[in-house]
């Protein structure tokens, strides 16, 4: 609700941790447009404190007490149904961005965003404009986008997503296609990566995880992508290893650890992303630590691509690095890329771990990638995923 010419905006502020709503609430009360009508702790004191004051706006821890963000989120909308709620968080997670925008959240706030932004994200939301932090990684933003898009975001919507990725988990989960990895010199084939395949739209992988995960499927939509892939094993040529694909927040959790638990071997290469941040590594380090011992190999996908690379790679202590597509793009024809991925190379020697190029599309990347001492690679000019195991070697015809 917009608020009078003149007057100024009523901000309440929900959060538990003293520290950040000692500073927020400075940086509110400091702001000559802006008046701090109250700090909540849990998420019952947030929404009897809305009933009272009636702000114009209410910044919403996500991880607070009582019930968290959209507990108090939801009671606050019922309390003060004109109170604009932006939701705040220590971290870009985005099943809590969700799960608040679904129960009416105007938009988000990362902590640790400059003064200026949070001030500028708190005007935005009173003059009903859309608020997104700059902070909020990019794909996270392509959904949040969609879902502020969406005038009504009804919960018929969300039964009807839910309800798709569960016809497809009871169906056995998603396809599979194969795409082998093979030694540069030899076209030898040493592993074959298993990739999910989706013949229902939103069709991209990505896209369908990204689905799951706002219904609240993400582990299951993984693990059955991951039972599916291992199913396969048998298929492969003798001697090559199951290249398969698992987040590192799913890894965590008790069903992906029961399939690997049953499913480890020598035969086993288990990539990690790079792409998503990583928010425990004890935890992670645990479960590595248990498929390892039982010959499972450990690799880091997508590397040189996101998140925190080299201090990422050297916590998981990988088997195996993939070099990401973007590095492998174009790279005889590009200095920085080679410089980047010897860089690379050279570190992975140093820790022991074999290096796969990933996404080789041309003879030359092939060539400038073997100048760099890089053995082993995957990628269109070698073989397209497939739904069909490859052959023992690959012919790389000159
Ligand atoms: O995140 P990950 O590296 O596991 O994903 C690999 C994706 O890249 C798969 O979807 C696969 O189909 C795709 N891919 C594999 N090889 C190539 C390639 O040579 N070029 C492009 N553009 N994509 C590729
Ligand atoms: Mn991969």
């Amino acid at each position: 609700m917009a608020a009078e010419p003149g007057a100024r905006t009523r901000v309440l502020l929900a959060e538990d941790e003293p520290t950040v709503a000692h500073v927020l609430g400075e940086l509110i009360s400091g702001d000559p447009s802006m008046e701090l009508v109250g700090v909540a702790r849990d998420a019952a004191e947030a929404a009897e404190m809305a009933g009272r004051t009636t702000p114009d706006v209410a910044v919403v821890d996500v991880k607070m007490p009582g019930g968290g963000g959209p507990r108090a989120a939801r009671e606050i909308r019922e309390r003060s149904p004109g109170t604009a709620i932006l939701a705040l968080s220590a971290y870009e997670d985005q099943s809590s961005v969700l799960q608040m925008l679904r129960v009416g959240a105007v938009g988000y706030l990362v902590k640790g965003g400059t003064v200026d932004q949070i001030l500028e994200g708190i005007r935005r939301a009173v003059r009903g404009q859309s608020v997104l932090s700059a902070e909020v990684a990019g794909n996270v933003v392509r959904e949040l986008a969609a879902h502020l898009a969406r005038d009504e975001r009804t919960s018929e919507q969300v039964e009807d997503r839910r309800r798709r990725v569960l016809s497809l988990l009871s169906g056995g989960g998603p396809d599979i296609a194969l795409q082998p990895i093979a030694e540069l010199a030899t076209g030898r084939v040493v592993g074959v990566e298993a990739l999910a395949r989706f013949r229902e739209p939103p069709q991209r992988p990505d896209l369908w995880f990204e689905e799951a995960a706002a219904v609240g499927l993400r582990t299951e939509l993984e693990v059955a992508a991951l039972r599916s892939a291992l199913d396969r094993l048998p298929a492969l040529p003798s001697g090559a290893y199951l290249s398969v694909n698992m987040s590192p927040a799913i890894a965590a959790e008790e069903a992906a650890r029961e399939t690997l638990a049953q499913t480890s071997s020598d035969r086993v290469v288990l990539e990690i992303t790079e792409h998503a941040p990583v928010e425990d590594y004890d935890v992670l380090g645990q479960v590595l630590a248990d498929v390892r011992s039982q010959g499972t190999r450990l690799a880091v996908d997508d590397a040189g691509a996101g998140f925190a690379s080299l201090r990422h790679i050297l916590r998981l202590e990988p088997d195996i690095i993939k070099l990401d597509i973007t590095l492998t793009r174009a790279i005889d024809q590009d200095r920085a890329r080679r410089a980047l991925a010897s860089g690379l190379i050279a570190f992975a020697s140093e820790i022991g771990a074999a290096i796969v190029a990933e996404g080789i599309e041309t003879r030359e990347e092939i060539q400038a990638l073997q100048d760099l001492g890089v053995e082993y690679g995957q990628g269109y000019f070698l073989a397209r995923p497939a739904p069909e195991a490859p052959p023992a070697a690959l012919a790389l015809a000159s």
